[in-house]
């Protein structure tokens, strides 16, 4: 048995569709982070990272979206998380989960939370301006690699869904994200599949909000 430990619409959302994909048997346990539950001793125990997502295994805890999604995808062998028929698929799925996770999340970092780079408030604004610049940079890129299908060799994988989480949180920092239909046509399809759809419902999050 799986334990999966999220917070809704945070990155963990990512690692959540592709259990939901793989159809696993998991319990998904909610960390409120707002509430700063993440530093509570019982969670440090599970993640001394303090961060989501979180994935207990009969082996161990595994944290770190990419490795989740790595032990996802060879456990289970299925869509939503990351190939693992094929070497190359493989390797462009981590390429883009690696930028994704070390440029584009850090950029939202330093927008949503500037004092995690300085105590200065200051210089928060220059920070959080620092931080929109990058992300826009970075969205451009994103729109021009979405075509009509999916990111990586025409399936779905945790690329797909990743972005699709990027895109609520765009929305939500007040993005104009009409200047990205390609992208946002993506999150589209994202967002029907029946295994999206339960993992949002688990979270209790809309498809609205990634409109
Ligand atoms: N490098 C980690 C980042 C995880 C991360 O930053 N998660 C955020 C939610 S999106 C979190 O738990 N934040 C809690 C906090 O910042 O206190 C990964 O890719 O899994």
């Amino acid at each position: 048995m799986l334990t999966l430990y999220y917070s809704p619409g945070a990155c963990s959302l990512v690692s959540h569709i592709a259990l939901e994909e793989a159809g696993a048997d998991y319990r998904p346990e909610r960390i409120d982070l707002a509430q700063g539950e993440q530093h509570g001793e019982e969670f440090l125990r599970v993640n001394p990272h303090a961060r989501v997502p979180a994935l207990v295994t009969d082996e161990g805890t595994i944290t770190e979206n990419v490795a989740i999604l790595n032990y996802v995808g060879d456990t289970f062998e299925a869509d939503g998380s990351v190939p693992s028929d094929d070497a190359f698929a493989r390797a462009q799925c981590n390429q883009l989960l690696g930028w994704f996770a070390s440029s584009v999340h850090v950029a939202f970092a330093q927008m949503f939370r500037p004092v995690r780079t300085s105590p200065d408030d200051a210089i928060h604004a220059g920070i959080v301006e620092g931080g929109r610049a990058a992300l826009t940079s970075h969205f451009n890129e994103l729109d021009d690699l979405c075509g009509p299908g999916w990111l990586v060799a025409d399936r779905f994988t945790a690329a797909d869904s990743y972005a699709a989480v990027f895109h609520r949180w765009a929305t939500r920092a007040k993005f104009d994200m009409s200047v990205y239909p390609r992208w946002s046509s993506l999150v589209g399809r994202v967002i029907e599949r029946p295994a999206v759809v339960r993992a949002l419902g688990q979270e209790e999050l809309k498809p609205d909000d990634f409109a």
